[in-house]
């Protein structure tokens, strides 16, 4: 008996645990969202598309049964691609041909008293985002009566770049260790590589490069491609490319040449060799990310040759094969002036120089991911070259997995970022996207915040910056707002009341971290190690200059911000005029990048009348506010949200309040050693000392 009772108990709490919100199935909750009456009366399509089955999959997921194949009723959902039966009398193959093989159309017909959906596309992929499209519609309670939806990607490539080691441990990563279980395979093939190749595809996402950037050359050992050949087969239906980080040494760590020269004919011949044997095993590999030269990893330099010469060696390899060659700027060296300078100093000189399967992967910003920057100017800088932003969606800088960070706005300020070079509108997005200077071969990339933990991401919210990444990857004209409502109604709730104080929520806590972290453009505060708190103090002897805090600062009795200006390093003359002229006064550089572009003394007079020190004071208390309106926002909500995530979310917020405190005491109280001005009375006083503040030392080991 009592054996009895506990498997119904098991049972139950079996039911129970298997229906908790935990986050794992991300905004793909079909089977727990509430779903919208069925439209369809049934479906004509190919049983075997791929997309055909995604839809009935997520179907049954949500009515419980899958949606049958018959055409006689009078509310059909069609789906074809180009030159199928299926489509032949609704005449769209001219509209298809225009949208490529990655664009779709979703259009409502009425004939014969019937009223037809038909999802059509050129090829596969596209009919699998129509599918998802029109499940997001359903989703979101948005689907009407009427269709008429034309969509094509923005970029081309459109990638998530993982910094997972093969150890397991992900640099930067903040969500647990890395989904890829290179140890397992092939015996044990996780589950979570379906999922993950889903996810990423419901979004647009076409392509995921598996390992760091600072490459293990291992990963171009045999054993290591087989699995990545497991990983690509999983992928390959949900239309996503594998591409691999690539250590310019490989050569003679694996391969045993005396040398790594992108000239050397036996290096030349030894890569060549590495890319056939790569695409014997995967014919569709998308191809190589490239760190080099860069913080210490080997690169085409250390053989006195350009990165123009790395790169086109290996995009010769790609070439036959149709790979790409992503090869990152991010490159600077502490001789050198003015960091935010030298990875347009060393790549404009090679502008037109690189081989045209090469695109060289820009940081949004030309310091690193801070809460703001400026463009970078190889935006508009590089001409003739292709050029992709790399968007950070870990939070490295951002309060890692435990600040409410959306990052949507932040993106899209870069993207928006008018550079002016060929003329007005000139967009860092038009830049990019292939538009301005029509090219076919574009890109854009985020560096994942995914990990192993049950909700992939660390914070229940931080899953939005995935969601975001990828849609304005595929939509960069797509707003912040738009992204962050589908994204909450898939993931939380559908109420408009909820959306839209959630939604507030989210937009408002960009400018939050900025406040409470780096206002007015100051930049590269936070400590040493762990990147998480701040330690603008930090210094110690032969520590690299530009790793310290007070490179960027400069704070000291005059003033504070670094001088970019024509009277400074002139970095401003790196940007195209107007913003070259405007950048370069302190009365018309935007106050939001003063500091960055600046160094402006203690009583400056800002716009709204308040002196400088005051008015940084205002925005550090103003950031710390913002993040306690965020904690009241999310306590109104808690009828809207499960139990779980509402209490999981409470939690790290009150971490964010105490972490805004802290932030906002280090910066003020130490500034303040140079300002010599009180802290005005309208801000709310220090809760800390300067001394027990710089004695803070965390264990973030297990972040790393
Ligand atoms: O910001 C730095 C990070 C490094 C990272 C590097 C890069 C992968 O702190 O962890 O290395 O940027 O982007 O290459």
């Amino acid at each position: 008996m009592t054996r009895y009772i506990s498997i119904i108990f098991l049972f139950t709490v079996s039911i129970l645990l298997s229906q908790a919100e935990d986050g794992s199935k991300l905004w793909l909750r079909f089977g727990q969202t509430k779903a919208s009456p069925i439209h369809f009366t049934g479906i004509n399509a190919d049983k075997n598309l791929f997309a055909v089955k995604e839809l009935q999959k997520a179907w049954k997921e949500m009515y419980r049964k899958q949606l049958s194949f018959n055409n006689s009723g009078n509310q059909t959902l069609v789906i074809g691609a180009t030159g199928s039966k299926e489509l032949q009398s609704f005449g769209l193959n001219k509209n298809l041909e225009q949208l490529g093989e990655e664009g779709y159309l979703i259009k409502s017909f009425d004939t014969h008293g019937k009223h037809q959906t038909v999802i059509a596309a050129k090829g596969k992929a596209g009919l699998l985002y129509g599918v998802y499209h029109l499940l997001r519609l359903i989703q979101t309670n948005d689907l009407p009566e009427n269709l008429n939806i034309v969509e094509k990607p923005s970029y081309a490539v459109r990638i998530l770049n993982h910094w997972d080691n093969l150890d397991g441990s992900i640099e930067r990563g903040y969500a647990g260790h890395s989904i890829w279980k290179w140890e397992e395979m092939p015996t044990k093939i996780s589950p979570r590589y379906t999922e993950y190749a889903r996810a990423n595809a419901s979004i647009g996402i076409n392509g995921s490069v598996l390992n760091n950037v600072n490459a293990s050359p291992n990963i171009l050992r045999k054993n290591y491609l087989e699995k990545v050949k497991i990983l690509a087969g999983i992928f390959r239906p949900f239309h996503i490319k594998v591409y691999l980080s690539i250590n310019f040494s490989a050569p003679s760590v694996i391969g045993g040449l005396p040398t790594a020269d992108p000239l050397n004919p036996a290096v030349i011949k030894w890569w060549g060799d590495k890319v056939n044997e790569i695409y014997q095993l995967i014919p569709d590999f998308g191809g190589f990310l490239v760190k080099a030269n860069s913080e210490g990893l080997p690169g085409p330099q250390d053989f006195g040759r350009t990165h123009a010469d790395g790169a086109n060696m290996l995009a010769d390899a790609l070439k036959p094969h149709g790979g790409i060659i992503m090869w990152r700027a991010f490159v600077y060296s502490p001789d050198n002036d003015d960091r935010a300078k030298q990875a347009y100093n060393e790549f404009v000189p090679l502008d037109g120089k690189f081989r045209d399967n090469v695109i060289v992967q820009v940081k949004n910003g030309p310091i690193d991911f801070q809460p703001r920057e400026p463009f970078s100017p190889l935006f508009g800088g590089l001409k003739l070259t292709k050029i992709m932003p790399e968007f950070q969606i870990t939070q490295e800088y951002l309060g890692q997995s435990n600040h409410m960070v959306y990052l949507a706005p932040l993106w899209k300020e870069c993207l928006d970022s008018d550079t002016y070079c060929q003329g007005k509108g000139s967009t860092v997005a038009r830049i990019t996207d292939g538009t301005l200077y029509k090219r076919e071969l574009s890109a854009i990339a985020g560096v994942a915040n995914i990990g192993e933990d049950t909700n992939w991401c660390g914070h229940h919210f931080a899953q939005a910056n995935w969601y975001a990444f990828g849609r304005l990857a595929w939509n960069h004209n797509l707003t912040s707002e738009q992204i962050a409502g589908e994204w909450l109604k898939m993931t939380f709730n559908k109420d408009t009341g909820f959306v839209r104080s959630a939604s507030n929520m989210m937009i408002a806590s960009r400018e939050a971290v900025v406040n409470y972290m780096m206002p007015l453009g100051l930049h590269h505060l936070f400590a040493w190690e762990h990147h998480y708190g701040p330690e603008p103090w930090c210094d110690f002897p032969n520590a690299r200059p530009d790793w310290l805090p007070k490179y960027y600062h400069q704070a000291n009795e005059d003033g504070i911000g670094f001088d970019r200006s024509s009277h400074g390093t002139n970095n401003v003359e790196q940007y195209c005029s107007p913003l070259r002229e405007m950048f370069d006064k302190t009365e018309t550089c935007p106050e939001k990048y003063l500091l960055w572009f600046h160094h402006v003394p203690w009583n400056y007079k800002m716009k709204d009348g308040k002196t400088l020190w005051d008015e940084l004071c205002y925005l550090y208390d103003a950031g710390v506010k913002d993040v306690r309106r965020s904690e009241a926002t999310w306590n109104n909500l808690q009828a809207y949200v499960d139990k779980e995530r509402f209490e999981a979310v409470k939690a790290k917020l009150a971490i964010q309040e105490q972490d805004a405190i802290w932030w906002k005491d280090a910066c003020l109280l130490y500034f303040q050693g140079f300002s010599q001005q009180p802290i005005p009375p309208y801000i709310e006083a220090p809760v800390h000392k300067l001394d027990d503040l710089k004695k803070i030392k965390l264990n973030m080991a297990s972040h790393n």
